[in-house]
């Protein structure tokens, strides 16, 4: 495995550990990616994070040109952006897509995600800890598809 797992992460997140901690915790996104390369291990990984939807799309496009894998938290872009499910909709690998929180035992406006049209699978309501988890699902996909 000599591409990259793309780890994308949309609005808002860069203030984990702050950010009503009552539903996303205290994790920090800084640890959060430690996290992630922890999980990682000798893989390599992109970790990213923007407020605007244009970069996610670019990281997107970036990743279907040279990644193995997509781990995504669209955050609120999930349940908005039919751009971001064009993109992904190109990605020829395993797409997780990822939330701290269980969305479907949210909110109403939380439970339909255009991201899910197209995920490998959805890990959601594992805190933080579904980062890694996450990417280590990642991580087997892709040595499934190579044998
Ligand atoms: C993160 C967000 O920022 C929200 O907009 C989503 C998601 C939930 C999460 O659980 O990671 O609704």
């Amino acid at each position: 495995m000599t591409k990259p797992i793309y780890v994308i992460n949309g609005p808002n997140l860069s203030r984990l550990g702050t950010r009503e901690p009552h539903l996303y915790g205290s994790t920090t996104l800084a640890e959060i990616e430690a996290m992630c390369r922890a999980a990682a291990g000798d893989a390599p990984l992109e970790f990213r994070q923007s407020n605007r939807e244009y970069e996610l799309i670019d990281w997107i496009h970036e990743a279907i040109d040279g990644g193995c894998a997509i781990v995504i938290n669209p955050a609120a872009f999930t349940f908005t952006s039919m751009a971001i499910l064009d993109a992904l909709k190109m990605f020829p690998g395993p797409v997780i897509e990822l939330h701290i929180t269980n969305i479907h035992r949210r909110e109403p406006i939380y439970h339909r995600s255009f991201v899910s049209l197209v995920a490998t699978a959805i890990i959601a309501g594992l805190g933080a800890e579904g980062y890694p988890v996450a990417v280590q699902a990642a991580r087997t996909l892709v040595k499934q598809l190579e044998h």
